[in-house]
């Protein structure tokens, strides 16, 4: 085969506009005058793939020569955001870009803005899988992301009468430039069936799988750009397809209308990624979504990544396979299966490579949120896979035995099978097992995870758990997100920062600079303008620049406490309605939520519709005199987070303590320089120590007293019993003030509160409204304000992703970069 070399188009103005036109014409098959703006921006993309083309191209040839231990990283969800930005950004190209463009009469901005973000995740732990393929990139870390190509993404919100109404997300309606398909490539994957009992050839006895059904999955593969390194990674997305079996049946049975619903029921596997993103429903799609990319993305490694003649022996000196969280645990019965009825290892060799190629993060410590499969279902679906398990877990519970003696409460208490309410897998204890490492996602979080949720097997297995705090990548949420503020710093401290973000301290000594306090006051202030902007086309929003601007952004969670930022708000707008408080002795605040609620979660879409109708109360009443303003734009996702966090002055992140495992927008916003009002929760905890308590609004109970406020009982009515400002919001509430009289509206919210209360926002409301009040005080020296703002950039550079993976490399992968 010919081997002369892929290259790069010039990398020149000249050499874009005539890529770019040669896409248009050629590729897409219009001129650029009748060229509509989907076809520019799909023309646009193709060319910044043609420049990437020949350095990814490179790359895969180099690793299968080199052939370095890879990370391949199984995630359920990449919440990749917009590509376009993103890859001119790490191509160097767009200046080069703007140019070539404004010289065929074509906005580079307007195509931008046509850009569909793929959604192919709920929230933090989409959008971390997102951020650490970026950061292994940018490091030149070898690795492949394995996921779902999901067609419909997470739903798009809308309001009906403040209410949220789901639609669905077809992100590919008009076209994908970013992905590559190779059909060719497709992998089988089997589903049902049963096992048999069989003698082998040496007479040792074993077990194989006849399965029922299987499909295609086909990869797609996107390019994974590192940032100004000339490197290209992979994302591997698997869609499935129906396997010619299904035509077959057509043709045996003369069932045409049968053989479509069983194409169908196959193609379902990859149609829609599930919107919840807590309480598992235990679906049967969900497991097969789980087992369908897991499979295919192991047979795809094992295949044709780590290339002929490698003893399997050294399977872990080639490969980690990291878990994020438990949503792609079942690979790990699926290694087991290959190695022994596929490559004929037996069961100690098998074992002893799988426990050292799996390592497994863990992002949750909500009880309900655990995964667990019933018996039944995983071994309707996958009976190889449920023997398997069994017998892990039979060797597994010898071994306790061994070590602990008869100790029945122990081991029922750490059995991969649970027995109650019926007999189901418990997934987080099968990656506890089989896991090389176990690691929580902050520092906080990892403790609880080795006291609260874990504790039996951190005894077991000491030094198994660790702990890797989160971070975000500084390319899209700073450079991209925030190019003024990105320009300042790299006045001030020079280029480096983007890839080596501890620099960032060099901005503390300028903290103290009058005149660099002035012109990041400016950034902020034109990124609120900017926002405005985009608040204004999208939503008819407008954003006052002397505005406090309050954010809130996240899923919607009751132990996020939404509730607690709505109690505030009512407890300000009563103050002015009742005229106990003068409007104008208010501080101007605009409040942000950004928020969506799994569809079949009621009283997150009830918390969704009291905040839309608090807003339009708050908003339209005379007597408030525009100084306080909530703003609920619809369908927060990536694209609209680059732009709210740049402009935020204050972030909330007031989850009960304990509950938040880390958090990965707080360090967003603390990088764009917002002040936290937060509790002692996840990453919050990490964010306040480096920022320090001067720059940092501190309120709410420690987990520690959550546990005692629990154990001596805890009645929410007391505390609003004994609190006025409280009694006075929570009657406004119930007295149907934002619901136009009726108080059944949001009565299950106000019962909710007062009688239940799992999350206890009545316990640290006072604690949160003395905090805001703190706020609003140091808001009023606005240079104060300013120089916090900067500290906290300033101390924050702890949070780029490229230090969790450095992190992940130390304790847990061992794969060093290969330049
Ligand atoms: C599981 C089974 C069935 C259906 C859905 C799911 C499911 C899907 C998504 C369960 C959980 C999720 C997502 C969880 C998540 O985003 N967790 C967040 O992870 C962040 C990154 O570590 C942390 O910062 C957040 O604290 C944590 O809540």
């Amino acid at each position: 085969l010919a081997l002369a070399p892929v290259t790069a188009p010039p990398a020149s103005v000249d050499g874009f506009v005539r890529e770019f036109l040669h896409n248009l014409n050629f590729e897409l098959g219009v001129s650029l005058s009748a060229s509509s703006v989907n076809d520019r921006y799909l023309a646009l993309a193709q060319t910044v793939r043609d420049y990437l083309m020949a350095r990814w191209l490179d790359d895969q040839r180099r690793l299968s020569e080199i052939k370095p231990k890879t990370v391949c990283y199984l995630s359920a969800e990449y919440l990749l955001g917009r590509q376009l930005d993103n890859n001119l950004l790490a191509a160097r190209l767009t200046d080069v870009a703007t140019e070539a463009l404004a010289a065929c009469g074509v906005s580079l901005e307007e195509l931008r803005e046509i850009e569909v973000e793929p959604g192919l995740g709920n929230g933090g732990l989409g959008r971390l899988a997102a951020c650490f393929i970026d950061s292994l990139a940018t490091m030149s870390v070898p690795s492949i992301g394995y996921g779902i190509r999901y067609e419909y993404g997470i739903f798009r919100q809308t309001f009906v009468d403040g209410q949220q109404v789901e639609q669905p997300d077809s992100w590919l309606r008009l076209g994908s430039p970013w992905e590559f398909p190779h059909p060719e490539a497709a992998q089988t994957i089997s589903f049902g069936g049963h096992t048999e009992k069989y003698v082998d050839d040496d007479g040792v006895e074993r077990s194989r799988w006849i399965p029922g059904w299987n499909v295609l999955a086909v990869p797609y593969n996107y390019m994974v750009p590192g940032y100004h390194n000339g490197r290209v990674n992979t994302l591997r997305l698997w869609r499935a397809v129906a396997t010619s079996s299904f035509d077959l049946r057509v043709f045996n049975s003369g069932d045409y209308e049968e053989a479509v619903r069983a194409q169908t029921y196959a193609e379902n596997i990859s149609k829609v990624l599930y919107p919840e993103d807590s309480t598992p429903q235990g679906k049967e799609l969900r497991l097969q979504q789980q087992y369908f990319f897991v499979a295919a993305s192991i047979s795809d490694f094992l295949e044709n990544v780590l290339g002929d003649g490698v003893e399997l022996e050294k399977l872990p000196s080639r490969v980690i396979f990291q878990l994020n969280d438990t949503h792609p645990v079942i690979a790990v019965p699926e290694l087991m299966r290959v190695l022994l009825d596929e490559r004929r290892l037996d069961w100690d060799d098998a074992w002893a490579i799988t426990q050292q190629c799996f390592a497994y993060t863990c992002h949750t410590l909500l009880p309900e949120a655990l995964e667990v499969w019933s018996v039944d279902l995983l071994g309707r679906l996958l009976p190889r896979h449920l023997e398997i398990i069994y017998r892990i877990n039979e060797e597994f519970l010898e071994a306790v035995r061994e070590r602990f003696g008869d100790d029945e409460m122990r081991i029922r208490n750490m059995s991969i099978i649970g027995e109650h309410p019926y007999r189901s897998v418990r997934m987080a204890y099968l990656a506890t097992v089989a896991g090389a490492k176990v690691n929580g996602v902050a520092e906080l979080h990892s403790q609880l995870l080795r006291d609260k949720v874990l504790p039996d097997f951190d005894e077991f297995y000491p030094g198994k758990f660790t702990n890797v705090t989160n971070g975000v990548t500084p390319r899209r949420f700073i450079r991209l997100a925030n190019p003024d503020l990105a320009s300042l710093i790299t006045e001030a401290l020079g280029a480096g920062w983007t890839i080596d973000l501890e620099r960032l301290r060099g901005l503390e000594a300028y903290a103290e600079d009058p005149e660099f306090r002035a012109k990041f006051a400016a950034v902020k202030a034109s990124n609120k303008r900017r926002l405005s902007d985009v608040l204004h086309v999208r939503d008819g929003f407008d954003v006052s620049e002397d505005h406090m601007l309050d954010v809130m952004v996240k899923r919607l969670h009751e132990y996020k406490r939404q509730m607690l930022k709505v109690l505030h708000i009512v407890t300000e707008y009563e103050g002015i309605a009742s005229g106990r408080v003068a409007a104008s002795a208010v501080q101007p605040r605009t409040f942000v939520f950004g928020a969506k609620a799994a569809p079949g979660y009621i009283m997150a879409k009830r918390i969704i519709h009291l905040i839309n109708a608090v807003g339009k109360v708050v908003n339209e009443d005379p007597r408030v005199e525009g100084r306080l303003k909530v703003l609920f734009p619809p369908n927060y996702n990536v694209t609209l987070a680059e732009r709210l966090i740049p402009a935020a002055d204050l972030s909330e992140q007031i989850s009960l303590a304990g509950k938040e495992a880390s958090g990965t927008g707080n360090m967003k916003f603390a990088l764009n320089g917002a002040l936290t009002v937060g509790t002692d929760d996840g990453a919050n905890v990490e964010i306040r120590q480096l920022v320090g308590d001067d720059n940092f609004f501190l309120f709410g109970m420690t987990e520690p007293e959550v546990e005692a406020l629990w154990a001596k009982g805890y009645r929410p009515a007391d505390f609003y019993q004994q609190d006025d400002d409280l009694r006075r919001a929570i009657d406004l509430i119930a007295s149907g003030a934002f619901s136009d009289g009726d108080r059944s509206v949001f009565e299950p919210i106000v019962s909710n509160l007062l009688y239940d209360d799992r999350f206890m926002v009545l316990a640290d409301y006072s604690s949160y409204i003395a905090a805001q009040a703190q706020v609003d005080a140091a808001y009023a020296d606005q240079d104060a304000w300013t120089r916090s703002a900067i500290l906290n950039i300033a101390r924050c550079g702890f949070f780029s992703s490229d230090r969790s993976m450095r992190d992940y490399i130390d304790r847990i992968w061992h794969t060093p970069p290969v330049l």
